[in-house]
């Protein structure tokens, strides 16, 4: 990320601000013995991939202003801790003029609040169970003694940005799927029943290590059998059988950019005949919600679709008998926004438009048959249509057989 590409984000965001308006975005801290991952919002905005930062932007009188609140660098610390980001490297690396230092943030802020009326803040949940999240407790001080300024979510008002990805992050994504879609092949190259699901998982990491990927987008889900049919399974400790078929919903975050794929090959050298009939009928289902992606269709409208091709297919073969015990076996939505979430921001209902990059990822579980399917591809919203940034990774059945029975006999 560059101080260009993320200067023109914070362009767009000076235009959504109306006076008295504000952000106020909280890097992530630096958990000891973890690896450090920055808040979305904030490399959004900055470029900065470092621990500890804030970034505060306002307009008063017309005029955007913003600047940077960075860790002054402690010597004793550096021999546990290394350098701190100094304010050249951060000017630098965001573009952003100024910058000060922490123990300056609430002197600053203090300065400011008689102009606020409004904050955007990353606050994260609000759920009144839960202790609050790191930017609460430093927006606290200003809540009670400034009871006039509302503080609200950030990522309401950045949504409208984030969910049009511009070029430079459409690459990322790319980037992002092509390796995962790698990672996939060596496993479907490689597994055997008698291998542990872990292993698996495993073959795909070293692959998005060894091609400059460091984290994964979310837990990888590798399950096969029974497994496959719980959506979120992530133990991934099950020794595979034979004849099962085995479900991988995995992907690398590059540069935070999320791939999100869902691939299903089974342990031997073909597919059963039900699990090429169960399967058949999500890979038309998903094919056929693909086409009818264009800028002004709904998410809501792709998964009405959804449910009636699944219901078609599963009606036909006697599995259901009214259309609407088709969510005995397919629960969940068949799309949602990709980026650098991977629930990215946009919300569930939303009408496309150009830029937008969205799962599409239709199911169908049958626990009592130790049976679950799903695929999933990640598909980009053109100005006429749409564009599979997966496409490359294997889904049809031949395809899939032929590259079993080749690893089977090595
Ligand atoms: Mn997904």
């Amino acid at each position: 990320m560059n101080p260009e590409v993320t200067g023109s984000r914070r362009e767009k965001l000076a235009n959504l601000l109306a006076d008295g308006e504000n952000v106020i975005v909280f890097g992530n801290s630096q958990d000891k013995l973890s690896k450090f991952s920055q808040d979305n919002n904030f490399l959004y905005l900055t470029g900065l991939a470092y621990p500890e930062l804030i970034y505060v932007a306002g307009k008063f009188g017309g005029r955007f202003n913003d600047m940077l609140f960075i860790e002054r660098s402690d010597p004793e610390r550096i021999v546990w801790e290394g350098k701190k980001l100094s304010a050249e490297e951060a000017i630098e690396i965001s573009g952003i003029k100024r910058v000060k230092y922490l123990d300056e943030f609430y002197p600053t802020l203090s300065a400011m609040c008689p102009m606020m009326k409004t904050i955007y803040a990353n606050l994260g949940f609000a759920d009144l169970s839960r202790p609050m999240t790191f930017p609460m407790f430093k927006l606290e001080p200003l809540r009670t003694r400034h009871p006039q300024i509302e503080i609200k979510q950030l990522n309401d008002l950045i949504a409208p940005l984030r969910k049009i990805k511009d070029s430079w992050e459409i690459q990322q994504l790319q980037k992002a799927i092509d390796i995962t879609g790698k990672g996939i092949m060596d496993v479907i190259e490689t597994a055997t029943a008698a291998m542990m699901e872990y292993e698996l998982e495993a073959m795909l990491f070293y692959r998005m290590q060894r091609s400059g990927v460091r984290n994964w987008g979310f837990a990888p889900i590798v399950a096969s059998g029974l497994n496959a049919a719980t959506l979120h399974y992530e133990k991934n400790n099950c020794r595979i059988e034979a004849g099962e078929l085995i479900l991988m919903d995995v992907g690398a975050a590059y540069n935070n950019y999320s791939a999100d794929i869902t691939r299903c090959f089974p342990a031997g050298a073909t597919f059963s005949e039900r699990q090429k009939q169960i399967y058949s009928i999500v890979l038309d289902a998903q094919k056929r919600v693909i086409e009818m992606i264009k800028p002004g269709v709904t998410l809501a409208d792709l998964n009405q679709a959804t449910t009636t091709f699944l219901a078609e297919g599963l009606l036909a073969i006697g599995l259901i008998e009214n259309t609407d015990d088709v969510t005995k076996y397919y629960m969940h939505n068949v799309s949602h926004f990709l980026g650098m979430d991977t629930h990215d921001l946009g919300g569930r209902m939303a009408t496309l438009e150009p830029g937008n990059v969205i799962t599409v990822e239709p199911g169908i579980y049958i626990p009592e048959e130790k049976l679950g399917v799903r695929i999933e591809d990640d598909v980009l919203i053109t100005e006429t249509g749409f564009c599979v940034l997966s496409q490359n990774i294997p889904k049809e059945i031949n395809d899939i057989e032929e590259i079993r029975q080749a690893a089977l006999r090595k």
